[in-house]
């Protein structure tokens, strides 16, 4: 078995509970509540312009034959932003003095410290998790939909041939990474992927349920 096969089955519960999360079933019936697709549009803004700043540091940190795999990931986050924006156009949605919520704020921050403190393929675990939640919970709701979504160019970004090649990628590459480190490495990889599916879940729960500071 692979690396990313094996981290696949150690996280399995928490995988299995993030595809079953309601927000996503019930974007693919447009049964959501009034607004909830909005909040999660206006976080995940948020997310993908600090999305950047993980991706900037994984590149100084590369090993130089990954700098233009994950180089060239930087003008398609560009391209996503002008998606998000397009889109935030198209609904009428505001993306104006957004503050990030708690869950949106401390998933950053975890990448950011990951990129920071972690070794190279530690950080690198955790950017397959995060691409590898989105290509799956959008394919989901892909195969659940019976009719067009207002939101279908979102679900269609996340879950082309395109997106799944660069996903795939990311499988390989890690695998290469994880063939070079010792038991102890791999270990707190398989953590630090978990961390990243049970915050991918928590973002899910933050856009259909709301989370605000208390304070
Ligand atoms: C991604 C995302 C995918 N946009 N938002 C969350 C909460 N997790 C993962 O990353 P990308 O950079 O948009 O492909």
């Amino acid at each position: 078995m692979s690396f990313s096969e094996r981290l696949m089955r150690a996280v399995e519960p928490q995988w299995t509970a993030m595809l079953a999360h309601p927000f996503l079933r019930q974007t693919a019936a447009g049964t959501l509540p009034a607004g909830r697709f909005e909040t999660w549009l206006r976080q995940d803004y948020l997310f993908v312009r600090e999305d950047l700043g993980f991706i900037g540091c994984l590149i100084a940190r590369a090993p130089v034959n990954l700098r233009r795999l994950l180089g060239e990931f930087i003008p398609a986050l560009h391209r996503e932003i002008d998606l998000f924006e397009s889109m935030a156009k198209e609904l009428g949605v505001s993306l104006e003095g957004i503050e990030p919520s708690p869950v949106c704020h401390a998933y950053n921050m975890f990448l950011l410290a990951t990129a920071h403190t972690r070794s190279f393929a530690e950080s690198f675990a955790v950017l397959y998790g995060a691409e590898k939640a989105y290509f799956d919970s959008w394919n989901q709701v892909k195969k659940q939909q019976t009719q067009t979504s207002p939101y279908q160019r979102f679900i269609d970004h996340w879950s082309n041939d395109a997106f799944a090649a660069w996903v795939n990628q990311l499988a390989q590459e890690l695998n290469t990474l994880a063939a070079a480190c010792g038991a102890s490495e791999l270990a707190r990889m398989e953590e630090l992927f978990r961390l990243t599916a049970r915050y991918e879940y928590l973002f899910w729960d933050m856009a259909l349920k709301g989370d605000q500071w208390p304070v």
